[in-house]
């Protein structure tokens, strides 16, 4: 009896679609070098924190030659949250070391950043790597979200690789991973450590990407099951016709899933967190708005309907954004008040302890308009950069409770005379680790691959990047975007630091208008669109869509 899915072990023999160049070239290729580039913002100071990597130029691959490459060791780690496709890059990656030299070896660092500082790893093997091709999950080599962030950490990594005879490592990420192999690159650099850092662009929040970089991976994957899934509960609202249906989709910051799930599926009402700050929407006229729609459609006979919430939708609303913002303060691990509020044993004294030390009346007002289960999740346990962990606000229920009580107080003053009933839903994990799409099972791999080949030219502080992606991989271009390019400055926790440059949806971009084109008529009639499961096998219209995000993005 085999120990894997019928579906893995058909999968299994699937051979991804490599770039052109690299497809026939293999990874000996030469880099055709674009002029000096500058960070995105901030150049002056970006430059100083980065003299020796900085400006470096973009690459395209063009046909090389193949060359005697002395063998290497490399390392790889997988950082942050899952995303589909990892398995694929690290596939890609190992073999395409082992075209430059059949000697060359992988390591895979163990558990995300950590692995490295602590130098536990596991040598990959061709046996080993083969188990996981185009497999969803991280779990080869896990993953983790410590961050590398300080001089005594590069120094625990640049021994460790010294002790290991690993001279180049490859950072799987997202922003704030691909921002720590940046400063990484800088520091092995500047003290002369011979070690080369190539980033791969990893998140199913789609919010690593800018003009070089088209999109990471994981979003392909993740939004296909989220619209899925959400396809499916439409159905049943259509066929039940007596349920709300209240869906909150991952994405800690921008509201790129959502968007695309919405562009996927037409559900009745989807917020765009983005268009929520731009326009200073407060909590209760969001509510509003969805109760108004509710409200329109059972006066038309339909008590039934779908609305998408982005994940990170809390922290965009102003008023509640001032309040988590504050709340962070109080709570923070070192702050004078957050030893003190830490000690205390039950939730109803951290709701109390925090309630009297908002100094903000309208701040206050806004805590303790909350149900009591939201302040408890506005006050939970926060993630290494000391942020709440949006993932677990149950904002779905949020809205689903405040819009019931709209309706209650409307049909007091006979403004309503539906039926409301709701169910809520949170599409989060069900995405990251699903067996990726075959444009993810090709992207990745490709990266991957791009990753050995710029290893092979000799690169540094590079992230390998894919583009014309929208296309058939038959026309698919790889090469490096350096790292500094995509940095600027921010202020984070009091401090300005250089990091990668976060994506958010843009309200002028297409994808966003042609949702706002299209939403008054999801909301007023039954437009549901049902994309069904993810297709393995079979024609490539059905199974190698790009995003509609992409592919508006674009063409
Ligand atoms: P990355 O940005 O590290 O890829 O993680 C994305 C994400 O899936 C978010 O969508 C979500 O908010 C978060 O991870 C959940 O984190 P955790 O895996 O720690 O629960």
């Amino acid at each position: 009896m085999p120990s894997i899915s019928a579906l893995q072990q058909a999968r299994a023999s699937y051979e991804p679609k490599l770039p052109p160049v690299l497809l026939q070239n293999g990874p000996f290729v030469d880099a055709n070098l674009g002029e000096p580039t500058e960070s995105v913002d901030d150049q002056g100071t970006i430059k100083g924190l980065f003299p020796n990597t900085y400006g470096l130029p973009v690459i395209q691959f063009v046909p090389g030659n193949q060359k005697e490459l002395p063998p290497i060791r490399v390392g790889v780690i997988l950082s942050g949250g899952q995303a589909p496709g990892g398995h694929n890059v690290i596939a890609g990656l190992f073999d395409g070391l082992k075209g430059l030299n059949e000697d060359n070896e992988l390591y895979g660092f163990l558990g995300g950043p950590s692995g490295l500082i602590d130098g536990e790893y596991k040598a990959l093997t061709e046996e080993i790597v083969d188990e996981y091709r185009n497999t969803g999950g991280f779990d080869l080599i896990c993953s983790g979200r410590t961050k590398l962030d300080t001089e005594e950490k590069f120094e625990q990594v640049a021994a460790n690789c010294k002790r290991l005879g690993v001279s180049a490592l490859v950072v799987i990420g997202g922003d704030d991973s691909n921002t720590n192999a940046c400063t990484l690159a800088e520091y092995m650099a500047a003290h002369d450590k011979g070690i080369q850092v190539i980033g791969c662009p990893k998140t199913i929040d789609g919010d690593l990407r800018n003009e070089q970089i088209e999109v990471s991976f994981g979003f392909d994957t993740a939004t296909k099951v989220y619209s899925e899934l959400i396809g499916n509960i439409m159905r049943d609202a259509n066929s039940a016709r007596k349920y709300w249906h209240f869906i909150k989709v991952m994405g800690r910051s921008a509201s790129h899933i959502a968007l695309e799930c919405a562009l996927q599926t037409h559900p009745t009402a989807c917020i765009i967190s983005e268009e929520v700050a731009e326009k200073r929407q407060t909590l209760g006229e969001l509510v509003d708005h969805l109760a108004d729609i509710v409200r329109k459609r059972a006066a038309a006979g339909m008590n039934f309907g779908i609305v998408i919430i982005p994940e990170g939708l809390i922290e965009f609303i102003p008023e509640v954004g001032v309040l988590m913002g504050e709340i962070n303060e109080l709570v923070a691990d070192g702050s004078d008040t957050g030893a003190e509020f830490q000690a205390l044993d039950t939730m109803d004294e951290k709701i109390a302890f925090v309630t009297e030390r908002i100094d903000d009346e309208n701040t206050r007002g806004v805590f303790t308009s909350l149900p009591d289960q939201i302040q408890a999740q506005l006050l939970g346990d926060r993630d290494p950069h000391g942020n709440v962990q949006v993932s677990k606000i149950e904002t779905e229920k949020l809205f689903a409770g405040m819009v019931e009580t709209r309706l209650a107080e409307w049909r007091e003053t006979d403004e309503y005379d539906g039926a409301f009933s709701a169910q809520t839903h949170f599409f989060g994990y069900e995405g990251r680790c699903a067996a990726p799409s075959n444009f993810d099972a090709d992207y990745c791999y490709g990266l991957g691959y791009t990753a050995a080949a710029l290893l092979g030219a000799g690169k540094t502080a590079y992230m390998a990047s894919i583009q014309n992606l929208s296309g058939p991989a038959s026309e698919w271009e790889a090469g490096g975007i350096p790292l500094t390019m995509m940095m600027n400055m921010e202020r984070r926790h009091g401090e300005d630091v250089p990091v990668i440059r976060k994506a958010l949806v843009e309200l002028e971009g297409k994808p966003f208008r042609v949702f706002a084109e299209s939403r008054d008529a999801w909301s007023e009639g039954v437009e549901f669109l049902y994309p069904g499961p993810i297709q393995y096998f079979g024609p490539a219209e059905v199974c190698d869509q790009a995003t509609r995000t992409l592919v508006l993005e674009r063409t």
